[in-house]
C-alpha cells in the first residue's frame, strides 16, 4: 500500500550530534543543542531526521563504539532530554531514525568484557575469537587467524593476552565484531531494537549491516604488492546468512509496527545485489545506501584520490536508476558524515561555489529515490583548510597518517591526501552565523570552525532567494508538491555533452526535465527534438542562474533547470 512507502516522498536530514549545535559550552553539539535548531530543520522542509549516535561511547570513533545500547551518552544529554526532542520532532510532523550500530560494540561494552574475560565465559561466544596461527616458518612468531586489514588500518584481529586468542574487529580496535551466527546475540539486538521503538522512534538507519555474516572458512584475501595485510572484504561482507538475518528482524521486530523506515549501510554493494535488501517483496529493507559513486575518485586507495572526468558521476547515478528501476528504491546521497563535502569533491568551491553546489543538489533531489542531506550540505558548507595532522581529529585519518608515515611515506604527500578525503570535513561544525565560532558554541569547539563561516552560514541565507539553502528549500517542496518526482520513471537523455545531465521524470501525463551542466565550463546541450518540441512554451519550475529560459539555450558553468508540465 502506497501509505506504507511514505519514505518516497520524504527527504531525510542526518545529524551528526558532536557538529550540530552545542548548548552547554563544552564545545561538543548537544541533544539540547538540537532542540534550539528545530526551525531551521522546519524551514527546511524536511520530514526525517536521522541521528548519528548519542549512546554511552568512549568515543573512540565518534560514537560508532557503543558501550551500552539503551542509553545516552552524557556528552549528548540524558534520556529525558531524547524524550523530549523525539517530541519535539512529532510535534512539528518530522520523524526519527535512530542508528544502530550492531556489526560491532565498544571494547567497554559490558558484554564484551565478560567475553573477554575467559574462554569458557557465558558471553565467549558473543564475539568472534581465533587461535593463533602458526608462523610461515617453524620459529617463526604466531599470527593472526586471517592476513584481512582493517579499515582503520592494521590487522582486523587484536591478540588478547588473557586468553591467548585473536578477537575480530573489521574497525578499530575498540570495536569488535559481535558474532551474529550467536542466535542470543541476534535475540537481545532484535531486543534493544524493539525497546527504542516502544520509546516512539522511527526506524534505523543500520551501520554496515552488510558485513553482520561472514565467510565461515576465514579464507585469508589477496594482497596487494608491497601491502602488509590482505583485502578481506569478500570474506567478510554478503556473507551467506545476511538476508537470513534481515528477514529475521524484519520479523522479529518490525512486523505489525506501521509506517517506519530502514535504510541499510551497505558498502561495496552490487547493483546486481542492492534489490536483494530493498525489493518490498522479500521483505528486508526500505533501501540500502550504495558506494559507488563516493568511490569514483578513489585512485590507489581512498587517500590518493584521481580527478573525475566530466560526465561520470551522472553516469554512475543513472547506471543506479536503471538498475533500480523495477525492483528496489535508491537512497540518494552526496554527502555524510564519512564523505568530504560535495561542493568541494564534486563542485567547484571557488568562483562557482554557489553554482555548483545548487546544481548538484538538483541532479540528486530530482532522481528516483529518497534523497539524504547531511547537516551543512544545505549551506553549500565547503572541506576545511586543515594543513597539520594536529588539524585532524579522526581515526581513520589518525591511523592512516601514522600507517603510512611509519611505511616511509613523505608526510606532506599522506597529508596533500587527508586535505581532500578526510572525513573530517564533514565533521567541522555547523556554520550558523558569522561570530567568532559560527553560533555553535560559546568556546572553541571540538574540531575548528571552517574559517569561512564568515561568509558561508545559515543567517546569511535564510533571506536570500538565491541561496544554497533556499534552494534546497525549493527542491524539498517540489519533491512533496509533485508525485513525478517521488513515483515517476527515470529516463537519461543524451544531450551530445557528458559533463550535461540531462533527464526526464515521467508519471501518467505528467512530466519533469532536468538539465545541469555539472562543469565550470559553458556548454550547450542538444536535445532531441522531440523533447525540443515539447518543452518549446518552457514551464521552467525552477533554476539556479538568471540564464535564458528555452530548454535548449546554452547552459553558463553549473546552471541546472527545471521544466515541469
Ligand atoms: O569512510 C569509510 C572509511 O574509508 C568507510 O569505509 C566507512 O568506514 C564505512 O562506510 C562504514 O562506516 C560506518 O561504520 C564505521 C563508522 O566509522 C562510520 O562512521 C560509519 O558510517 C564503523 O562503525
Amino acid at each position: 500500500p502506497a501509505s506504507s512507502q511514505w519514505w518516497k516522498s520524504a527527504v531525510v536530514y542526518q545529524i551528526y550530534p558532536r557538529s550540530f549545535q552545542d548548548s552547554d559550552g563544552d564545545g561538543i553539539g548537544d541533544l539540547q543543542g538540537i532542540l534550539q535548531r528545530l526551525d531551521h530543520l522546519e524551514r527546511l522542509g524536511v520530514d526525517v531526521i536521522w541521528l548519528s549516535p548519542i549512546y554511552p561511547s568512549p568515543q573512540a570513533d565518534n560514537g560508532y563504539d557503543i558501550s551500552d545500547y539503551q542509553g545516552i551518552d552524557p556528552v549528548f544529554g540524558t534520556l529525558d532530554d531524547f524524550d523530549e526532542l523525539l517530541t519535539a520532532l512529532h510535534s512539528r510532523g518530522m520523524r526519527l531514525v535512530m542508528d544502530l550500530v550492531v556489526n560491532h560494540t565498544s571494547d567497554e561494552h559490558p558484554w564484551f568484557v565478560q567475553s573477554r574475560s575467559s574462554i569458557h565465559s557465558a558471553k565467549r561466544d558473543w564475539y568472534i575469537w581465533r587461535p593463533p596461527r602458526a608462523g610461515h616458518a617453524p620459529g617463526e612468531p604466531d599470527r593472526e587467524p586471517t592476513n584481512w586489514e582493517s579499515f582503520f588500518s592494521g590487522p582486523t584481529w587484536t591478540l588478547d593476552p588473557e586468553t591467548g586468542e585473536y578477537y575480530l574487529h573489521l574497525f578499530a580496535r575498540k570495536q569488535p565484531d559481535l558474532n551474529w551466527e550467536n542466535p542470543e546475540v541476534r535475540q537481545a539486538v532484535y531486543e534493544m531494537m524493539r525497546w527504542w521503538l516502544d520509546r516512539g522512534v522511527d526506524g534505523f538507519r543500520m551501520d554496515v549491516i552488510n558485513l553482520i555474516s561472514k565467510n565461515p572458512d576465514y579464507p585469508d584475501g589477496p594482497v596487494r604488492p608491497g601491502a602488509e595485510y590482505g583485502d578481506g572484504f569478500a570474506h567478510y561482507s554478503a556473507g551467506p546468512r545476511l538476508h537470513e538475518y534481515l528477514q529475521e528482524m524484519r520479523r522479529e521486530v518490525f512486523d505489525g509496527r506501521g509506517s517506519l523506515l530502514t535504510v541499510g549501510e551497505t558498502p561495496g554493494v552490487t547493483k546486481d545485489a542492492a534489490p536483494l535488501f530493498s525489493d518490498p517483496a522479500r521483505r528486508e529493507l526500505d533501501m540500502v545506501f550504495q558506494f559507488e559513486h563516493v568511490s569514483l575518485d578513489h585512485g590507489n586507495g581512498k587517500f590518493r584520490p584521481r580527478a573525475l572526468e566530466p560526465g561520470e558521476l551522472a553516469a554512475s547515478f543513472t547506471e543506479w536508476q536503471d538498475a533500480l528501476a523495477d525492483a528496489g528504491w535508491n537512497s540518494l546521497y552526496l554527502a555524510n558524515h564519512d564523505q568530504p563535502r560535495p561542493v568541494s569533491r564534486f563542485g567547484d568551491a571557488g568562483e562557482w561555489w554557489r553554482e555548483s553546489a545548487t546544481a548538484l543538489a538538483t541532479v540528486l533531489h530530482l532522481q528516483r529515490g529518497t534523497p539524504y542531506v547531511y547537516q551543512g550540505e544545505e549551506l553549500g558548507m565547503t572541506n576545511a583548510p586543515f594543513h597539520a595532522i594536529e588539524d585532524y581529529r579522526d581515526v581513520e585519518s589518525l591511523n592512516y597518517y601514522a600507517d603510512a608515515v611509519t611505511r616511509g611515506e613523505k608526510p606532506e604527500r599522506v597529508l596533500s591526501g587527508l586535505m581532500r578525503m578526510s572525513r573530517d570535513h564533514a565533521r567541522t561544525p555547523v556554520q550558523w552565523d558569522a561570530s567568532a565560532n559560527a553560533g555553535f558554541s560559546t568556546v572553541v569547539p571540538w574540531i575548528a570552525v571552517n574559517p569561512n563561516h564568515r561568509h558561508v552560514n545559515a543567517q546569511a541565507q535564510y533571506g536570500d532567494a538565491a541561496s544554497v539553502f533556499s534552494h534546497y528549500r525549493a527542491l524539498i517542496a517540489l519533491r512533496h508538491r509533485l508525485p513525478v518526482v517521488a513515483d515517476g520513471d527515470f529516463e537519461r537523455l543524451d544531450v551530445g555533452a557528458p559533463a550535461v545531465f540531462a533527464f526526464r521524470r515521467t508519471l501518467g501525463a505528467q512530466r519533469l526535465l532536468v538539465i545541469a551542466n555539472l562543469s565550470s565550463s559553458a556548454v550547450t546541450p542538444h536535445l532531441p527534438e522531440a523533447e525540443r518540441e515539447y518543452w518549446r512554451d518552457e514551464r521552467l519550475i525552477l533554476n539556479n542562474v538568471d540564464g535564458e529560459d528555452r530548454a535548449d539555450a546554452a547552459l553558463s558553468p553549473w546552471e541546472a533547470k527545471v521544466y515541469a508540465r
